[in-house]
């Protein structure tokens, strides 16, 4: 099925995309603005906070990435956390009125045993703070993926980075369609998916468009969509790409909102670099998440208290989570 009745496509053709993202900049902004305000409460955003449970010695060679063995950047390693570590750092994200947890772990994929059991216990006690839970492994097979649901998982993150044209010069360990074939596991099992990419890996206009029709036409689309801009890493490949222009930032942003507009669009990595003039703009053409708290997986993020100040300059509010009830329910008791 192509149209829902909601006015949701997934049969949007490259030519659509294209145009879309070509239209004249304050166009583009004012059409995502309106779709933005007809799928979504304007003044609402996701508070996310991302914990990394096990850092770096990563044996993908994803060219972006701080924790790959194959490159010499400084990271730490960091062998997998304990779940009572983890559940302090959900406390507090919970705390500073963070709804949504999700743990990165540098792995290739998940392998059953100890460490798959250990995550799927931090499942649980995340999830039974009240917060939505999201995790981001690596790969997983059907299996592993309904282990995860029934620990609880309300969500897993898996990238498409960037289109596939383009994705053989980004990570080589790894093909697209591993990636597809873990987001269909993930899918079956009913837990919702959280994809998106990178800007800035080098690629092409014409590379964000055929990434943003990958994900515009997945048979369903992702229910939040993470538009990363590379954080450039010492001792990576990409350590000197040239930085991503605001204005494609902005771009693609706009262009996720028109194409899936039930999504949640998230400003993930990059905030650092972004001005508040700019991240209002990106507000306006339909984002509406964002990681907060100091620091991503390994590098920095801004301060919480500035971004709360930035809500209340634009007079955005916090989104409560999807389980609001057992929210509640966690508060209370
Ligand atoms: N290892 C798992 C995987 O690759 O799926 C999960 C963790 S990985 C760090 C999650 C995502 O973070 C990547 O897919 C990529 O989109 C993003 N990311 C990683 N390093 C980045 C960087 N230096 N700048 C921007 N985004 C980055
Ligand atoms: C996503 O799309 N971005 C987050 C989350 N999903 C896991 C990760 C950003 C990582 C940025 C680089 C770092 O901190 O190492
Ligand atoms: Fe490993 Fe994920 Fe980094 Fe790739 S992005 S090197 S899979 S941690």
């Amino acid at each position: 099925m192509s149209s829902h009745t909601n006015g949701v496509r997934n049969d949007w053709t490259i030519e659509e995309v294209r145009e879309l993202y070509k239209l004249p900049f304050l166009e583009l902004v004012y059409q995502a603005a309106s779709v933005h305000r007809k799928y979504h409460n304007p003044s609402e955003v996701q508070v996310c906070t991302l914990l990394s449970i096990k850092t770096g010695g990563c044996p993908e060679d994803c060219g972006y990435c701080s924790q790959s063995v194959h490159h010499k950047s400084a990271v730490e390693i960091q062998p997998l956390l304990q779940p009572e570590d983890v559940l302090k750092a959900a406390r507090k994200a919970k705390e500073a009125g963070a709804t949504r947890f999700c743990m990165g772990a540098a792995w290739r994929e998940v392998r059953d045993g100890k460490a798959f059991d250990r995550v799927l216990e931090m499942i649980r006690g995340v999830n039974n703070l009240g917060l939505e839970v999201c995790c981001t492994l690596g790969m997983v097979s059907e299996d592993q993926a309904r282990k995860l649901k029934e620990a609880g998982l309300h969500a897993y993150n898996h990238n498409v980075d960037t289109s596939p044209e383009y994705y053989g010069k980004v990570v080589t360990t790894r093909t697209y369609q591993d990636r597809l074939e873990t987001l269909k596991n993930v899918r079956s099992a009913g837990i919702t998916v959280c994809c998106g990419g990178i800007l800035g890996l080098g690629e092409s206009e014409e590379d964000r468009i055929s990434m943003l029709h990958t994900l515009a036409t997945l048979e369903k689309h992702p229910e939040s969509v993470p538009i990363n801009t590379l954080v450039p890493i010492e001792g990576t490949p990409m350590q000197d790409n040239q930085p991503v222009s605001v204005w494609e930032f902005i771009r693609v942003i706009a262009v996720s909102r028109i194409l899936m507009p039930e999504s949640m669009v998230r400003l993930a990595a990059g905030r650092m670099e972004l001005s508040a003039e700019a991240q209002a703009l990106a507000f306006l053409a339909g984002a509406n998440s964002i990681f907060a708290g100091e620091k991503l997986l390994t590098t920095p993020n801004p301060e919480f208290e500035r971004d709360m100040e930035l809500f209340s300059v634009l007079g955005l509010k916090g989104k409560v989570p999807d389980n609001a009830e057992k929210s509640m329910r966690a508060a209370n008791a």
